[in-house]
């Protein structure tokens, strides 16, 4: 069923708890996380705990949970401290966009100069 937990994927496994992860906040609907691999000071990735393979479906079946990871980003950029100096958020959306896990994720990006266009 839509949303469902999938055997084979990573997020899901951090959202179960069976893969550990650095886990900065959570709620009912969203875990945030740090980035295994940051680029940059603070990279965190916030998840629905629910199953959708992009933000795309996410946002189209449980537009409540898209709004619950946008204000998570706040929180997180609350947390490091990096309002004042600003923060990027990124959902990468299909490879072509560099997506390699596919479980919607945020990307919350800051604590250096970020530049624009990326990569
Ligand atoms: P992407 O937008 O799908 O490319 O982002 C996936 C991110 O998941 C990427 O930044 C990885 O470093 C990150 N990640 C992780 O934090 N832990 C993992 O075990 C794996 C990927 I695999």
């Amino acid at each position: 069923m839509a949303g469902e937990p999938q055997a084979d994927c990573l997020f899901c496994k951090i959202v179960a708890g069976e893969v550990p992860a650095t886990i900065v906040h959570e709620t009912e609907t969203i875990v945030a996380f740090r980035d295994i691999n940051p680029q940059a000071p603070t990279h965190v990735l916030v998840i629905p705990k629910v199953h959708y393979p992009d933000a795309a479906t996410l946002a189209a079946a449980e537009p409540q949970v898209i709004a619950d990871i946008l204000r998570e980003a706040r929180t997180v950029a609350a947390g490091d401290d990096i309002e004042e100096t600003g923060y990027r958020v990124v959902f990468n959306t299909g490879a072509g966009a560099g997506q390699t896990v596919f479980h919607a994720h945020l990307h919350v990006l800051g604590g250096r100069g970020l530049q624009w266009p990326p990569g």
